[in-house]
This record gives structure tokens, sequence and C-alpha cells, in this order.
């Protein structure tokens, strides 16, 4: 009754915002992400009679903030009447700072409980128990560029390619690691409810998927950087007119950016995203990540950079 498993977080290029059912915690629009390969977490599940409630430890401390998230994802996977279980998450990147450390948690979560419980669920049944807990986890339930798809009442998952398929690398710039003020699930809904953005963008996400999704299979960088920063900077432009302002980025970020167009403009395929949180994520070919990553680390303020491939999705691993 005790398993583990190991996911990494991924990107959006074209980014899920918003909710059409906040119950059920379904997507409004579809989205595309890459999968990375060396941010890593670790859960560890282990159902057991003995114990009379859940408990989580996240990085060697115990988590009450997470505990009932993680409490009904495991009802989900394993069912109502289940034992209790201990979980123990380890990642190796800041948890809450805008690195989608959700996605990564929930994705090895549902695969360990799974796996602890041997409930045998397929992969796209995993993907859709993840996505109720974190809408970005159920994209990595699989590896390199996958596309979450609105279907009917659920949710749909493809991987379009493979990370060796294309493998492009993504630069992470930490420019401020402690937790952001406000969860993206209460920033998505302040969104809805009152950015006047809000349903244009909803509106213009299928062209950007279109597009996104054809670039991919062209690989074709430039394309690709073109829609992903416009879907990004329009994401982000819907936070900033909603009551009250969401303002995630700070001085370095926009300096970050800067750093990129420089790039840009001395003829290196690169380009940039950002998600609910001030770090900037570049994304270039391999053999340009050595000097994307010294023009990163040259940006005032600038606290880390980190450059990783990409990977490939969630998997069970060995419990030790
Ligand atoms: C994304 N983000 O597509 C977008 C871009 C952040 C910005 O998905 O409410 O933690 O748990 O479903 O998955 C972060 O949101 O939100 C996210 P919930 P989640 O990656």
């Amino acid at each position: 009754m005790r398993a583990a498993a190991k996911a990494q977080p991924n990107i959006a290029l074209i980014k899920y915002w918003g909710k059409r059912d906040s119950e059920r915690n379904l997507p409004a629009v579809g989205s595309i992400s890459i999968t990375l390969a060396d941010l890593q977490t670790t859960m560890c599940v282990e159902f057991d009679d003995a114990l009379s409630s859940d408990t989580l430890t996240v990085n060697g401390a115990s988590s009450d903030a997470m505990l009932a998230r993680v409490s009904r994802c495991l009802d989900s996977v394993a069912g109502d009447s289940r034992a209790r279980a201990a979980v123990v998450s380890e990642s190796n990147f800041p948890i809450a700072a805008g690195l989608a450390s959700s996605a990564s948690a929930f994705a090895a979560l549902v695969v360990a409980a799974d796996a602890a419980a041997s409930t045998g669920n397929s992969r796209d049944q995993l993907a859709s128990l993840a996505g109720q807990a974190s809408g970005s986890a159920a994209r990595s339930l699989f590896g390199g560029y996958v596309e979450l798809e609105n279907a009917g009442d659920d949710i749909r998952l493809s991987q379009l390619c493979t990370a060796d398929d294309w493998p492009l690398a993504v630069v992470v710039a930490i420019t401020a690691s402690g937790p952001k003020a406000v969860s993206s699930t209460v920033a998505m809904e302040t969104s809805r409810e009152t950015s006047p953005f809000y349903d244009r963008w909803i509106a213009q996400q299928d062209a950007d998927l279109d597009e996104a999704r054809s670039a991919i299979a062209d690989t074709d960088i430039t394309r690709l950087g073109a829609v992903a920063e416009h879907n990004c900077l329009k994401m982000h432009s819907v936070m900033w007119g909603s009551r009250p302002p969401m303002v995630f980025w700070n001085g370095t970020t926009l300096a970050c950016m800067e750093a990129v167009r420089d790039l840009q403009a001395a003829g290196t395929p690169v380009f940039f995203t950002i998600d609910a949180g001030p770090q900037l994520k570049a994304i270039c070919e391999p053999s340009d990540a050595g000097a994307v990553r010294e023009a990163l680390e040259r940006v005032d303020g600038v606290e880390q950079v980190t450059v990783t491939g990409l990977g490939g999705g969630a998997r069970v691993v060995a419990d030790d």
C-alpha cells in the first residue's frame, strides 16, 4: 500500500487562465505546454489502516496548508473509503513561486496514489483526476509538448510531440523566491469576475492554440515564440485590468524581458513566457542556452538561473 512517483512541472506556452466550472475545476480554455526535465517533485504515498488522518510532509516539514487538497485528490483516486495516508513530497525547486510546483506535485500524487492503492486507472483518467486538483497538473502526466483540450464535460490530453522530437531548452530566471501573494485559483476567479478583457481572452484562445500547434508541427521556433509571447502578455493584461489589479512581475522580470528582446535583436531565436509569478522562462535551442543563461545572469536582481531540457511524463519510481 505504498508507492512513489516522480513528475516534472510544465510551462504553458498557450496558457490556461480561467475556469468554466469551479466545482469540477474545468478550464475555460485549452492550453499547450512543455514538460521540463530537471525540476522534479517526488511524492511517496503510503495508505495505512493504523492512521486516523492523512498527513503531509513537504520538503521535510509538516504542511497543513495543502493537506485538504491532497486528501480530496487521494479520495478521487482511491475512493472515499480508502485508508488514511502518509504523503511525503520533495521538490528540488522553490514551491508556490510561479514555477508550477502544484503541477508536478499533483501529477506525481495521482500516479503514486494509483500505484499504492492498485486502482489501475488509465493515464487519461489520472490526468483528469490531477486536473481536478490543479488544472495545469493534468499536462504533467505527459512529456514533451502537450495539449489540453476541453472535451465535452471533461478534459482531453494529447502529446503533440516528444521531447526528443524537438529538444528545446528552457532557461529559468528566478527573480524572487518567496511564495506569491495571490494564488492562481483566486487570481483566475478575480479575472473572470472583474476584467474587461476576460471575454476577449477566451474568444481568441482557439486561434492561438491553432497557431502554436502548427508552429510545433513545423518545429518553427520563431512562429512559436511570437504566439507564445502574445498569449503570455495577453493573459497578464487580463490580470492588470482586473479589480483589484494583479501584477505578478517585479522590475527584474521586466529587465529579463528586455534582455530577451536584446538577444532577439542580435539574431538569437529565443522567446520568453511568464506565469502567475515573477520568474521569467526563456525558451531557445540547446546550443544557445549558454548565451541566454549568461545574458539573464547579467540582469541586476536575478537571484538564480537554471537551464533545463524537456522531459517525460509522471511515472512510478523505486521507493527509497
Ligand atoms: C498555466 N497557470 O497554463 C497557467 C498560466 C499559471 C499561469 O495553470 O486553480 O495551479 O489549481 O487549477 O493549475 C496555474 O494554475 O490552477 C496555471 P488551479 P493552477 O500553466
